[in-house]
Order: C-alpha cells, then structure tokens, then sequence
C-alpha cells in the first residue's frame, strides 16, 4: 500500500507564483506570459526554481483577459502534463468580469480556485464580491471538489470568511489556506502591522495562510509573512519591477528572489506533493 503523504514540516514555505493577472497589458510589458506557450514555459522554470502551485490568469489571442471555458480547460490540461503544480484559476478574473462568467471558471476542474471574501476598491476601478456572489462560488467549490483560497484584501474580508465558515462549513478537503493580498490602493496597506492584525484576527480553522504585497510592498510583505511562519506568493500579477527603476524581466526571478527570502528564515522550498497535503487537494492523477 503507498504510504499515506504526511503533513508539510513547518520549515517548508509554499511558494504560489501568480505569473500574469488581469490588469496589465502586453503592450505595457511584453515578457508578461500571455500566451499558452507562454505560460507554460513560465511554468516550468517556476517550478523548477521552487513554487509548488500556480494561480492562473488567462489572455485571448489579442492578450484581453479572458475566462473562456475551452482556453481554460486548455490551458489546465496543458499545466498537469507539462508540471506538477497544484493548478489554481482565478475566479476573481479582471474587475470587468460578470459574475456568472466567474462562477463557470469551476467547470474547468482546477485543483484549486481563487475566492475573494468581498468588494474592493481597486485603483479607480471595483473589484466586485457581494456576499451572495461568495456563498454561491463557495457552496459550488464544494460541491466541484476544488479547493478554494481564500484571497483577502482587508480586515473586513478576514470577518467575512469567519462568518462563511460557520455558515457553510468547511471547505473540500477539510483544509482553511488563505492569501492575505495587500497593498491594493483600496485594500489594507502592504505594511508589517497591517499584516499582524490580519493574521490575529484569522480564524481557527484556518490552517495555512501565505501574503502577498502589491508593487513596492512586495518586500515588505515578503518578509512580514516570513517573520510570521507565512507563505509566499509571487509573480507578475502583483509587482513588475525588482528594485525602483529595475523592470522584472521573468517570473522565474521573483520566484527565485523567494527562495533567497526563505533561506535566509531557514525555509526550503515546499515539493507539489507536499502542497497538496498542505491544501487538502486531490493527488495528482
Ligand atoms: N484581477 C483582480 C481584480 C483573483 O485572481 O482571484 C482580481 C484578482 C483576484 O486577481
Ligand atoms: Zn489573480
């Protein structure tokens, strides 16, 4: 009988790359990976640098952002052949995305999906949440079998995913992981003390949590999450330069750039297999 996979020790770090998003354009940034192609070459180096799971955003053939049923079965089936990443959509898409559209990224069977606990102010755009929106996503995370990350971008999101476990129970798989996402304008800062307060106001059924920060809070962030016992997700989504002036030329240097971070706390980077006994996720097929 193969040995039942145990628990990640504390001292592996789960390294999310979030390589492309929603709000930046190709033509702003020609090496942000838009492509399947693209993508999946991306994906391959990042794993082989140290990130055990991928949060997917998805581009058409003009690199819009889009939520396309065919692309993103496409695009998931491509991932679980070419890596073993724990493959995650995002469910949050662009802020010009209709719910229902987000509602149907499930049909394409990711291991896990993203789950933003509610509205944002977003720049000058809103990232829309209404409540109902999350319980119909969450309940349907459930009954799919995908397990959600629960993305927060304030304190209030940190109260709402309290109130949704007891509402709805836990999640598929039994595990609470969750990104405390900061330094959105509109969010809670990207700074040390934001992270803290996010973190003692956690729920106990939370079971791993891991922070990212926007743009110039990145380091910050970074190391917070670090100091705290948190994980690490990084990418072109969420920073595009690596110093004041110095443009991010690949993912594959935040990613590398995180395991520097996390050897200096004595963390090595967490395998695939040890992230999907981390989130509760299906093992890989
Ligand atoms: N593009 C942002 C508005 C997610 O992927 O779930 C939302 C976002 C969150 O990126
Ligand atoms: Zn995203």
């Amino acid at each position: 009988m193969p040995d039942r996979p145990t628990a990640p020790p504390p001292e592996a770090l789960l390294i999310t790359v979030a390589p492309t998003g929603a709000e930046t354009s190709k033509a702003d940034c020609p090496q942000l990976p838009t492509t399947l192609e693209e993508l999946v070459a991306t994906a391959r180096e990042c794993e082989a640098a140290g990130a055990a799971m991928i949060h997917v955003h998805i581009r058409d053939e003009e690199h819009r952002p889009s939520l396309d049923g065919g692309r993103l079965r496409a695009t998931v089936d491509a991932l679980r052949s070419e890596t073993d990443f724990v493959v995650q959509l995002s469910t949050g898409g662009s802020v010009h995305d209709p719910l229902d559209l987000r509602l149907q990224v499930l049909d394409a069977a990711p291991d896990s999906c993203s789950l933003t606990m509610g509205t944002t102010n977003f720049g000058d755009d809103v990232f829309s949440n209404p409540w109902p929106f999350v319980r119909d996503l969450y309940r349907l995370s459930q009954e799919r079998e995908v397990v959600p990350e629960f993305e927060l971008f304030d304190l209030g999101h940190v109260a709402a995913l309290t109130r949704l476990l007891k509402l709805d129970g836990l999640p598929y798989g039994g595990k609470v992981h969750v990104d405390l996402v900061m330094g959105v304008p509109g969010g809670m800062p990207g700074t040390t003390d934001a992270l803290v307060a996010a973190v003692a106001a956690l729920p106990p059924e939370v079971t791993s949590w891991g922070a990212t920060g926007i743009g110039r809070s990145t380091l910050a962030v970074g190391l917070a999450s670090l100091s705290k016992g948190g994980h690490l997700r990084v990418g072109m989504e969420d920073v595009l330069t690596l110093a004041r002036g110095v443009p991010v030329e690949s993912n594959r240097q935040l990613v590398e750039r995180a395991v520097a971070m996390g050897e200096l706390a004595q963390r090595r980077p967490m395998t695939t297999a040890e992230a999907r006994v981390l989130l509760g996720v299906r093992p890989a097929a």
